[in-house]
């Protein structure tokens, strides 16, 4: 594309603190909130593009948070962006790269938001401009993770009986090892062949504990384990990948194409969940992915648990995969209380509609999101100094 005389006018970012449907636990943090930093570029042909940046538990998953997110965005990315040529979003994301090491989340919300902003200029969804759309819908597995064996089994049960979801990813890693087998078996044997059980540790175990517990997770019936052990430690990985029968899933160890290609050169995951956040954007992720099938490794579509916007982001991303052949967890919204969209997301027959508007093809409710932005409601006070 010829240079352009549209111009980046303004980039504005804020902070939307949510209530969570339920505590959500992990191993490494409950969470009973999200907090979603969008950021908004608006162009001077009136184009608004939007992002997302959320992660889990403030500083508890990685090292970025929303607030350092948009710290980075205001201070760093903007005075970079006033000057760049919004239709060039490689060579803007490239000229960042060069003033801000690190900061993938951040990076991947302003990558959104241009995204967007060119996929509305050009009346193209975003998918288009990531290489072309192969899929319509995203098979879309639910996280149980109430920390209560029986009120997770209701709650598989209850998505089974709306035919919302049939895959279930299991939260343990968080107290006894042989408690949460006993939990995972549990929940497998209730829910039998009518769902696909997998479990992700989130790095919890040493490679001792996960060599002793995974042959029971696979007895159990379990079909994917992700992150059984710490992200450094990639050829543990490696070696549970060779010992263990079922499939196992790297998610923290991957954090762009630099660690995927490390991975699968050292056949150390035979799934890659593949994030856009972690990976830096979406053109990002689009690398781990073509080095995963270069390499013969599966593809699954992870996510950061986010908002409407990150969600649809990356489903732009994932539905220009040739195999999903381990479907998608994009389920973010659906843990949220509010709806904060002017038409909701499409989600049914176990799987999302990616929409096929220009963009991200979603619109944000601006009434019902000033009611949760952080610099606006008095309620988010009580949110983060209660985490409920
Ligand atoms: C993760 O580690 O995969 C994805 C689903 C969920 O419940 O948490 C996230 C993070
Ligand atoms: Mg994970």
């Amino acid at each position: 594309m010829p240079e352009s005389t549209t111009r980046i006018e303004q980039v504005e970012t804020f902070l939307v603190d949510l209530p969570t449907i339920r505590p959500h636990q992990l191993a490494m943090t409950t969470m009973h909130g999200q907090t979603l930093m969008i950021v908004r570029i608006r162009t001077s042909d009136g184009i608004v593009g939007i992002g997302e940046g959320t992660t889990i538990g403030g500083l508890a998953y990685g090292p970025e948070s929303p607030e350092g997110m948009k710290l980075a965005i205001d201070t760093y990315i903007t005075p970079i962006l006033l000057a760049a040529d919004p239709n060039r979003i490689g060579a803007t994301m490239a000229s960042i790269g060069r003033s801000v090491q690190g900061n993938n989340f951040a990076k991947c919300a302003v990558e959104t938001a241009l995204l967007d902003a060119l996929g509305k200029r050009l009346g193209l969804p975003v998918s288009e401009l990531l290489g072309g759309r192969r899929h319509d819908r995203l098979p879309v597995a639910w996280t149980l993770a109430s920390g209560d064996t029986a009120r997770d089994i209701a709650e598989a049960e209850e998505m089974l009986g709306r035919r919302r979801h049939n895959i279930f990813k299991l939260k343990i890693g968080k107290g006894d090892p042989r408690a949460n087998v006993a939990h995972v078996a549990a929940i497998k044997k209730a829910l039998g062949t009518r769902a696909s059980v997998r479990v992700d540790i989130n790095q919890a175990w040493s490679e001792a504990t996960a060599s002793a517990m995974l042959p029971a997770l696979a007895d159990a019936g379990v079909d994917l384990i992700e992150q059984p052990i710490h992200r450094r430690h990639v050829k543990g990985l490696a070696r549970l990948a060779r010992e263990t029968p079922v499939a196992i899933m790297a998610d923290e160890a991957l954090q762009g194409p630099d660690s995927a290609f490390y991975l699968a050169a050292g056949a150390a995951a035979d799934v890659f969940a593949i994030k856009i956040a972690q990976s830096g954007g979406l053109f990002a992720g689009a690398g781990v992915a073509a080095i995963a099938e270069a390499a013969g490794i599966g593809l699954y579509g992870g996510t950061m648990l986010e908002g409407a916007v990150g969600t649809i982001a990356s489903a732009q991303l994932f539905s220009t995969f040739g195999e999903l052949a381990w479907g998608t967890e994009l389920f973010g919204p659906l843990l949220l209380t509010e709806e904060i969209l002017e038409a909701p997301l499409e989600y049914s027959e176990f799987s999302l509609r990616v929409p096929t508007g220009p963009g991200l093809g979603i619109a944000l409710d601006e009434g019902r999101l000033g009611r949760f932005r952080r610099d606006r409601a008095e309620r988010s006070v009580h949110l983060l100094k209660t985490g409920s």
